[in-house]
């Protein structure tokens, strides 16, 4: 059992060296400035404004390390393909996910990354480059594919369908339909991040 509702943000870390090196199974958000990751975690806490979330995409460049019930971290990395960094945030942002997702001492800790694509746009080459990049991480990941109010249910069917025949979506990867705003997979979701952080 897990108390969804006692939850903090553990640290917004700036640099890789305020990144947390508590033994407990983290979980990682990743995906595209605005697709809804700070959303989601909002909507899976149950909580409307404890992760930001901006109508103007990319500006803070952090990784936020929410502790839930002192029993995981859901990891919230800043978002990729916004165009309008300054050459100061883009470095940021490189030291940052370079720092989480390749020179990691607690990688091991790590137990799944969950992989953010708006269901309406599909894979951006960004998405297509952080897709091959997992692919070859060995790292267990799930595709969240976000903002599904925004469909109908006919689109919703056929890009979904689309996600599960992608080239860079292996056969068997998970994909959850979701959306913060309708509180759609939110147990899907939750299932899979219990299951990869060995709690239940
Ligand atoms: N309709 C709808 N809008 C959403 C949903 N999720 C997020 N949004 C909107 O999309 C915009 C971006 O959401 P964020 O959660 O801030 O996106 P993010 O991925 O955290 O973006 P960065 O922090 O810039 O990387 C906001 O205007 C949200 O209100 C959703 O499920 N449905
Ligand atoms: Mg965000």
């Amino acid at each position: 059992m897990i108390n969804t509702q006692n939850v903090t943000l553990a640290i917004s870390a700036g640099r890789p060296d305020q990144f947390l090196s508590e033994p407990l199974p983290q979980i990682a958000l990743s995906g595209r400035s605005n697709v809804g990751k700070s959303s989601l975690v909002n909507a899976l806490l149950g909580r409307k404004s404890l992760a930001r979330v901006s109508g103007t995409p990319g500006k803070t460049v952090t990784v936020n390390y929410y502790r839930i019930d002192g029993k995981l971290f859901l990891v919230d990395l800043p978002g990729y393909g916004y165009a309008k960094r300054t050459r100061e945030e883009q470095a940021a942002w490189s030291a940052l996910t370079d720092g989480y997702l390749v020179r990691n001492p607690n990688i091991d800790r790590l137990k799944m990354i969950l992989q953010l694509i708006d269901v309406r746009i599909g894979p951006t080459s960004d998405d297509n480059t952080m897709l091959g990049w997992l692919n070859s991480s060995g790292i267990p990941y799930a595709v969240v594919a976000t903002k599904c109010d925004k469909c109908t249910r006919t689109e919703l069917e056929s890009n979904v369908g689309a996600l599960a025949t992608h080239p860079n979506i292996p056969d068997g990867t998970p994909i959850i339909p979701f959306s913060s705003t309708k509180r759609i997979g939110q147990r899907e979701v939750w299932g899979l991040i219990l299951d990869a952080a060995g709690i239940r």
